[in-house]
């Protein structure tokens, strides 16, 4: 067992974003299994669940004739429009079966405002609509957190570098992670961790 005041935070193991899903990631569901061990080992283990009307502004179906993969401008800047994936309620927004869940004590969902997309567990992408999931951390006594999860260049990267300007320690471990690696993205968003001293682990 590890501190009690480090924290697993398993990052939308979701139907939609394993393989058959809509937003598929390659071997997404290849992670579950090691994910499900790290479990054991952390006394506070929070899972997050990308959780979007079926109306939300970063699907491309929501924007007349615009591509999924393409970018659109939003009030606060950049957005990937998306295929349509997991809309809430639906099986595709629902953690994939091989997932543990028990051992979560936290589930915290995001994306569910209509016009601002939410990659981070922390800040929606606005940078400052919090979640919640700050608070939660450390009124536990949370100080180090170590995130797994898909995908590794949106939201879990996002999710640590945000981590990391909160003041925690986060480490990301890799093999227990996909990406979707859209353009360079994953090869920025390692840049970038590494740079916000971000420990990233095998
Ligand atoms: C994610 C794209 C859109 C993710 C969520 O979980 O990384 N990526 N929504
Ligand atoms: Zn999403």
């Amino acid at each position: 067992m590890r501190d009690p005041r480090e924290a697993l935070i398993v990052i939308d193991v979701q139907n939609d974003f394993c393989p058959g899903g809509a937003l598929a990631v390659a071997g997404g569901d290849a992670i579950i299994p090691r994910i499900n061990a790290l479990m054991e080992d952390f006394a506070t283990v929070v899972l997050t669940q990308d959780w979007h009307p079926a109306n939300h502004a970063s699907f491309a179906a929501n924007h007349p004739g615009a591509e999924p993969f393409s970018l659109t401008e939003m009030p606060y800047g950049p957005q990937v429009l998306w295929p349509v994936h997991c809309v809430i309620g639906t099986p595709g927004a629902g953690f994939h079966a091989a997932l543990r869940t028990d051992p979560a004590q936290m589930v915290i969902r995001k994306g569910f405002r209509q016009q601002i997309d939410s990659y981070s567990a922390f800040f929606e992408n606005d940078h400052t609509t919090p979640t919640g999931l700050d608070g939660y951390l450390r009124s536990r006594g949370v100080s180090a957190l170590t995130f797994v999860g898909l995908a590794t260049d949106y939201c879990v990267a996002y999710s640590a570098l945000d981590a990391a300007r909160l003041g925690f320690r986060a480490a990301v471990l890799e093999g227990a992670c996909r990406a979707i690696d859209l353009n360079g993205s994953l090869a920025t968003a390692r840049d970038q961790m590494r740079a916000a001293g971000v420990a990233l682990e095998a």
